[in-house]
């Protein structure tokens, strides 16, 4: 399918990350799961499809996934989100879901719609917005490290970075006293 060559991160690597937005207004948030996987030198594709405005779209997407070499999808949508559903509904990729702020209610009716999965077809559904975009990078990666000590040594060193930001802010802190 076309979609699996949009945007394509880096050319010369297939895309082992599939990132797939209810619409391009969502790119500002879901851009933080990019910064993410590039830090990880994780490469990926990403495209836009609707669950309701063009669900055969986002069927074929899903269909095809596995065959385009993705070994895990982030799906972000906002309001009624059946993005993330629809896609686990026709593949058997890992899903992951990311819950938007996009309407009146804040995210939390996409927190429902993305979390909500009837038995038998999970969706790993992350927090609203940012935090959400940046986790379901994180979770990508570390599925994609079951079987990648390089990919493991990286969300080590990941780890490390961020336990030394938290020491730095607390030496910060404490010299301000
Ligand atoms: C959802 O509706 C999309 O994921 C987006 O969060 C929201 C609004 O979409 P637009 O009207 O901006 O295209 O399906």
């Amino acid at each position: 399918m076309e979609s699996h060559m949009n945007q394509a991160e880096d050319k010369n690597r297939p895309p082992v990350v599939g990132i797939v937005m209810g619409s391009d207004s969502d790119w500002g948030v879901m851009q933080e799961a990019t910064s993410v996987l590039k830090q990880l030198d994780i490469s990926f594709d990403v495209t836009v499809a609707s669950a309701h405005r063009s669900p055969e779209r986002t069927a074929e997407y899903g269909r095809s996934a596995r065959a385009a070499g993705l070994k895990v999808i982030i799906a972000g949508a906002g309001a009624a989100a059946h993005l993330a559903g629809s896609i686990a509904a026709v593949t058997t990729l890992p899903v992951i879901g990311v819950p938007l702020d996009s309407s009146s209610l804040k995210g939390l009716d996409a927190l429902l719609a993305t979390v909500q999965m009837p038995s038998g077809v999970p969706v790993a559904t992350m927090a609203i917005g940012a935090a959400g975009a940046k986790n379901a990078a994180i979770l990508a990666a570390q599925i994609l490290a079951t079987t990648d000590p390089e990919m493991e040594a990286r969300l080590e060193a990941y780890k490390e970075h961020l336990a030394a930001q938290v020491t730095h802010k607390a030496e910060t802190l404490r010299q301000r006293m």
